[in-house]
């Protein structure tokens, strides 16, 4: 057994984390008590990391096919990269280099960046390298460098500690930075008069801890904050000795604000204006403001602006630069950061340069020595699909990022995949809804088996490390990158120089930390070694530095020519696509708990299936009622854009003419084009984000008479093998969704159609989940179309399928779920009946995935525990242990306890 320290994978908290591996396996994972940015805890994707390199799924070899239409064969390293390079090579002679594009993520590190970035900038002269980050940050970017004069984010974790007043908008941290979350709850645990003010139209588990939450109506953002600094200034809460003397533009911005008196404001936000004014004094009294923003400001078309009006605010009552106080954007991805930082994406320049300065390109071009960087600003993410769908740009090289499931208006995008003459995909997994469209797969090496480093939110740098040799031939991306683009050079220039010439990720970290030198991200005085000796640093650190910088503009100096922040004085502006009589629900998207984007590792992970088990819209009870649709129904979703089918979840939380669908469910789990079908790629003109956020539906019954569900155990207990095997079904039904399921080591297949299908059919699906042979239970009732099979293992259901109606469908999981004798019931098991024959209380939704505890225990420690909600919350957890480990679950615990004093 050895341990290893490096940083969770996944959201941008950037926990450290301890990994134990042995003999080549990594066997457990926990928090890093030395990390300052989790001090040892993790949440319950962190927590379970070991579980996701399992090799299943993984893109082992290169493969290559050399024709459309061919299947991809497993070739050589050499083989494929020589492809890639010649392919590259011929069409940037033919087509110019702006006729190739790189889109990236920011889940690369910073030196997988790096070289990327050097590829695209010095070695084919294109601007055309985006990144994934251009769903996620860039509306923030955008927004600092308006306001502040730069991108980055002034403040750090420690100063949730030290506000009395925290603004949550557009952001369910309580899901989507669980460990961040942790330390608001432990700030109000500690300071109860700390005011919290969640911006959500939902009321999402974040919202559960706010002493005020505006339920604003989507996008109105803008409206709020303007209406926000109105009242302020009547109120006198403004600080004029600050805005005097450290900013610019005051006089637009106050002018603007005159429109949005707190009456107005508040009713196009669709509050109260008490609730607004409530606000304002908090906001603006507090002796230290913080507020901490996602992707409800940045994904919009109108992200620059909702992000900036919210700086406003902070300059204009003098938050920033001050232990508690500054606006926070939370960085989604791990290294979104370090993609800003060195400048990879389209209109970006490393170290913060501006790419369209001609002395920041020469100077960028000197320090690498090549001739010049190419001024014309590349294609950002949506613009850059549309131009491989229109033939422009006509190979285009995608790595560590799934294309076919994130961007919106999956229609066009899947088009532009088919349409690229090339498509080089590098994917430590070779069944992403993007693998299909791969003209060559390049196999990468995944968290646990790469170094570098990635910088997380509050601008602190971490080391990644490798505990295990990657599987198959996988190779770290900056090492493909390098290898790919020296025989690109050879192919362009006939020979090699020395522009690739890195043989690991430190050689890459000192060149990328030399080219900071002097600018506001400079890190020349942190290496490999620092960070090993020191730990993980926040940038600036610059030569001679024995710390990183924690806050930035304590001095009220901005870096703009004047040293003055900027006010931007936008106005309002309404969503993109508004609700009409043909598409009157608003539809929201976003994250769920347990979940990770496309699940090409969360959703291989059994229990993290248990807080959301299967693919589902949230909707009003209102609006289920007015379509006539009940919960459970399978409804037919319909945007301008495209169509898709789900089950309808009943959710109080989301408000009366607005939807929820989570980002996660792509075509790996649910029958079509994945959630993002619905989605629009209307994008903000500064920011060139696509508003995911919102678009216009229609929601109605999907008439679809035949049901099947199917679940089990497969017998040689490979559940991964078998979900690959399911979901190989899914594209054969009108609706169809597969899943793990939490417990029991199964997985299931749902699917409805309007006919039943053949007999051949069905056998197949009886034969997928191994009820075919002499020890399966079966029920024929052919007039009523209901077809049966039960397979028990020990005495316990082992395998289900029920074709026809699916009565009985809830208890028989309970059954398989929880393992229960079922022998003696016999053929009871075949009954079509609702009814539990006896022993299967339902245990509800998993809360606590953790331990894997369900919301009727939970419920009934909370109602018999007695006192107040804290009370119960404590009881609950000293008998079920739940939310005892990783915590994710508490704000549920809360609500849950809140509702049990309610009923007392
Ligand atoms: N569990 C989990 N955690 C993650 C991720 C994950 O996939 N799973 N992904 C990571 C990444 S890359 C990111 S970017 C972050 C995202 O983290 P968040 O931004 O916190 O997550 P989302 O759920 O996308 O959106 C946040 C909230 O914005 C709200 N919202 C929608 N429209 C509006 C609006 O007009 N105004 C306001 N004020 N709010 C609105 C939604 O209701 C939602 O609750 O999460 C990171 N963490
Ligand atoms: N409707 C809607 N759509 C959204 C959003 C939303 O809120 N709503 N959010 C948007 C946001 S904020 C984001 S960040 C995007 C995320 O969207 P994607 O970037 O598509 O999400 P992931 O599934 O994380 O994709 C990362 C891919 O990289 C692979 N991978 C993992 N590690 C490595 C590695 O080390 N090397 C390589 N080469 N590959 C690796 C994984 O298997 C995975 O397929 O989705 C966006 N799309
Ligand atoms: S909060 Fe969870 S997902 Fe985010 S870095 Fe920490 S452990 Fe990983
Ligand atoms: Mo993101």
């Amino acid at each position: 057994m050895a341990e290893i320290r490096s940083t969770c994978c996944y959201c941008g908290v950037g926990c450290g984390v301890v990994i134990t591996h042995d003999q080549g396996h990594i066997t457990a994972v926990r928090g890093d008590p030395d990390h300052p940015a989790n001090f040892g805890r993790l949440c319950g994707k962190g927590l379970s990391l070991h579980e996701t390199v399992t090799g299943h799924g993984r893109a082992l070899y290169p493969e290559l096919r050399r024709q459309r239409g061919a299947a991809r064969k497993r070739v050589s390293w050499d083989e494929a990269l020589d492809h890639v390079a010649q392919r590259f090579a011929e069409t940037i002679r033919q087509h110019g280099p702006d006729s190739v594009a790189f889109y990236i993520s920011g889940q690369l590190l910073t030196e997988d960046y790096y070289a990327f970035n050097k590829l695209a900038r010095a070695l084919v002269g294109t601007n055309n390298i985006d990144s994934n980050s251009r769903l996620c940050m860039s509306s923030a970017v955008a927004g600092y460098k308006a306001t502040l004069g730069a991108d980055a984010p002034p403040t750090c974790y420690e100063d949730i500690d030290h506000a009395d007043c925290i603004l949550i908008a557009g952001s369910n941290a309580a899901w989507a930075h669980p460990v961040l979350f942790r330390r608001i709850e432990d700030a109000k645990a500690k300071n109860p008069d700390l005011k919290i003010i969640v911006v959500d139209p939902r009321r999402t588990a974040t919202a559960e801890i706010a002493d005020l939450h505006l339920a604003i109506e989507p996008g109105t953002d803008v409206a709020l904050f303007h209406g926000l600094l109105n009242a302020m200034l009547h109120e006198g809460l403004t600080r004029p000795d600050y805005i005097a003397a450290h900013t610019e533009g005051w006089a637009a911005l106050e002018t603007l604000a005159r429109d949005y008196a707190p009456e107005t404001a508040a009713e196009l936000c669709g509050i109260s204006s008490d609730q607004l004014l409530t606000a304002a004094r908090w906001f603006g009294t507090a002796k230290a403001t913080l507020s901490l923003y996602c992707m409800g400001l940045n994904q919009s078309a109108a992200g620059t602006d909702k992000n900036a009006a919210l700086i406003n605010l902070h300059l204009a009552t003098g938050h920033i630069g001050r232990a508690g106080a500054g606006p926070f954007s939370l960085t989604g991805q791990p290294n979104a950061m370090g993609g800003r930082e060195t400048g990879s994406m389209a209109n970006l320049l490393i170290g913060h340069r501006d790419l369209a300065s001609d002395a920041d390109r020469a100077e960028v071009a000197q320090l690498w020595h090549v001739p010049s960087i190419p001024a014309r600003p590349g294609k950002t993410a949506v613009e850059m699909f549309e131009a491989i769908r229109s033939g422009q740009i006509k190979a285009v090289w995608i790595a560590c990022t799934n294309p076919a499931q994130s961007l919106p208006d999956q229609i066009a995008v899947r088009e532009a995949l088919a349409a690229a003459e090339l498509v080089v995909l590098q994917e430590t997994y070779a069944d992403t809804e993007t693998a299909p469209y791969a003209d060559v797969l390049l196999p990468a090496a995944g968290w646990g088996e790469k170094e570098g480093t990635v910088t997380n939110s509050e601008r602190r740098i971490s080391r990644v490390r490798a505990a295990i040799a990657a599987p198959g031939e996988a190779r770290p991306d900056w090492q493909i990158v390098c290898d790919a683009a020296m025989r690109i050079e050879r192919e362009l220039k006939g020979s090699v120089s020395p522009l690739f010439n890195f043989d690991s990720p430190r050689r890459i970290f000192d060149e990328y930390r030399g080219l900071t030198r002097g600018r506001n991200t400079d890190i020349s005085g942190l290496d490999y070694t620092t960070l090993e000796m020191i730990g993980p640093q926040q940038w600036p650190y610059r030569e001679g530095a024995t710390h990183g910088k924690q806050r930035l503009y304590g001095d009220g100096r901005f870096p703009t020519t004047s040293g003055h922040a900027r006010f931007a004085a936008v106005p309002y502006r309404a969503v993109a696509e508004s609700t009409d009589a043909r598409f009157p629900l608003h539809l929201n998207t976003g994250r769920l708990r347990d979940q990770w984007h496309g699940m090409t590792r969360s959703g291989r992970v059994a229990r993290l299936w248990g807080h959301a088990p299967e693919p589902a819209v949230a909707l009003n009870p209102a609006d289920l009622a007015q379509h006539g649709l009940k919960a459970g129904d399978i409804v037919q979703l319909q945007s301008r854009r495209g169509t898709l089918r789900v089950v309808a979840e009943v959710d109080g939380s989301v408000a009366p003419g607005q939807a929820f669908l989570p980002m996660h469910w792509g075509s790996r789990h649910l029958a079509g084009n994945g959630i993002n079908t619905l989605t629009l790629p209307v994008i903000d003109p500064k920011s060139f984000q696509p508003e995911l956020k919102h678009c216009a539906i229609s929601v109605s019954k999907a008439e679809l008479p035949w049901r099947l569900i199917a679940f089990g155990t497969p017998r040689d207990s490979d559940a991964l093998a078998l979900l690959a095997r399911a979901q190989a079904w899914l594209p054969q039904f009108e609706f169809a969704v597969c899943a793990l399921t939490p417990e029991a080591g199964g997985v299931l297949l749902r699917a409805a159609a309007t006919q039943a299908p053949s007999d051949d059919v069905l056998a197949a699906l009886h034969a997928l989940f191994e009820l075919d042979g002499n020890d399966v239970m079966r029920y024929d009732d052919r007039h009523r179309g209901n077809v049966r099979r039960v397979r028990l293992n020990a005495g316990r259901v082992a395998a289900v399928c029920l074709s026809g109606d699916g009565t009985g469908e809830s208890w028989l999981r309970e059954f398989h779920g929880q393992g229960l004798p079922a022998a003696a019931l016999g053929a009871m098991l075949l009954a079509p009946t609702a009814k539990a024959p006896g022993g299967a209380a339902a245990r509800g939704r998993i809360v606590c995935s953790c331990f894997g505890i369900g919301e009727t225990a939970i419920n009934s420690a909370l109602r018999s525990a007695g006192g107040d909600a804290a009370n119960r919350v404590a009881a609950a957890q000293q008998q079920l242990r739940c939310g005892t480990q990783c915590g994710s679950c508490l704000p549920e615990l809360r609500r849950l306890a809140a509702s049990a004093v309610m009923a007392a």
